[in-house]
């Protein structure tokens, strides 16, 4: 049985990051960053959690720069995660799946050398049936000299990231960060109110049996997609020579959870409905932070033809495909498109 950890065993988020900054691994700036997302991520958590008694559950009646309706807790959530990174010194610039351009850090404050990107509450058709929703970070460093930051700033690839991160808001508020030194998890001790290390190291099992992808999508996929697909649900007697079980909660952050916990094979592949965009899920907000999360659990990330990471991104908004979780699993599914190419 695992141990709960307790009160004078237990690492903070705060002791963590202070021990990372003591060990070289990252700046005070950097740790500042890192504690003010985890707060605003506390205060979406309490949103969140509210549900309909905060009268912030259903649609806010606009659209983001997807075109995508967007929910009240989704305004609500960027609007936390913008003031609470403001003020701090630490940034250059800050940019949000919900807005059409980067925001520019208001002149009365002073500015950094980082950049944050945040996707604020990814899966929100989950909000109003009450399934776990999160917010996904990344953080990247200006370019030299830039102080205020424009779009084409941000437009580096995912192995320039210096952090990155979910706050996954499910029966626990559970906080998965990567410096660059291995993926860890913090839960939410909502008593204390404070994230404590609960996973230090995730590691992802490099072979599989679950996969995780929209199957309504199967007859809009590419062919590499439709043969790899059908050979997983062959099972036994297929190619593949096992059953496969399938989970899809249709939260990225709730399904990479799962997959950073026990394995597994996430991906959102190319379909006709989304191929004149290259993708449904959004390369800067969603698949780069993820894919390093992944990597650093000993996991890989790929567009299918591409590492996720080195794709050097053209538009902040960029959409791709993405398949990522269990390394074999991750090398097979590509194989099926370089193969098929
Ligand atoms: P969102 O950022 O607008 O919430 O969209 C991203 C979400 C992912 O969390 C999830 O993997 C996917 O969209 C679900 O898509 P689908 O509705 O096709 O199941
Ligand atoms: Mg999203």
């Amino acid at each position: 049985m695992t141990q709960a950890p307790s009160a004078s065993t237990s690492i903070s988020l705060t002791r963590y990051l202070i021990e990372e900054q003591r060990a070289g691994r990252i700046s005070p700036d950097l740790r500042l960053l890192i504690e003010v997302v985890a707060r605003a991520c506390k205060s979406i958590s309490i949103a969140v959690g509210k549900g309909a008694l905060g009268g912030v559950l259903g649609d806010a009646g606009t659209g983001n720069i997807q075109g995508e309706a967007q929910k009240k807790l989704d305004v609500l959530s960027n609007e936390i995660l913008l003031e609470a990174n403001a003020w701090g010194g630490h940034l250059a610039g800050l940019a949000s799946e919900e807005m059409d351009t980067s925001h520019p850090i208001p002149d009365v404050y002073p500015r950094g050398n980082y950049l944050l990107l945040f996707d604020p509450l990814d899966g929100s058709s989950n909000i109003d049936v009450n399934i776990s929703v999160g917010t996904i970070f990344s953080v990247l460093r200006a370019p030299d000299g830039v102080t205020q930051a424009e779009d084409k700033d941000f437009l580096q690839p995912g192995t320039e990231q210096v952090c990155a991160g979910y706050t996954t808001y499910g029966p626990s508020t559970m906080l998965v960060l990567t410096i660059g030194n291995g993926t860890h998890a913090f839960t939410l001790d909502r008593e204390v109110g404070s994230f404590v290390l609960t996973t230090r190291g995730m590691t992802i099992p490099e072979e599989t049996k679950e996969f995780a992808v929209n199957m309504s999508n199967q007859r809009y996929w590419e062919p590499p997609m439709q043969a790899y697909v059908a050979d997983l649900l062959a099972g036994k007697e297929g190619p593949r020579g096992k059953d496969f079980n399938m989970r899809w909660v249709a939260s990225m952050v709730a399904d990479v959870h799962r997959i950073l916990t026990r394995g597994g094979i996430f991906s959102y592949p190319l379909d006709a409905k989304c191929a004149d965009k290259g993708g449904k899920l959004r390369l800067m907000y969603e698949a780069n932070p993820m894919s390093l999360l992944v990597e650093q659990a000993g996991g890989a990330a790929s567009t299918g033809r591409q590492r996720m990471l080195e794709v050097q991104p053209t538009g902040l908004h960029q959409r791709v495909p993405v398949f990522l979780g269990s390394k074999r699993e991750v090398e097979t599914a590509v194989r099926y498109h370089t193969e098929h190419d």
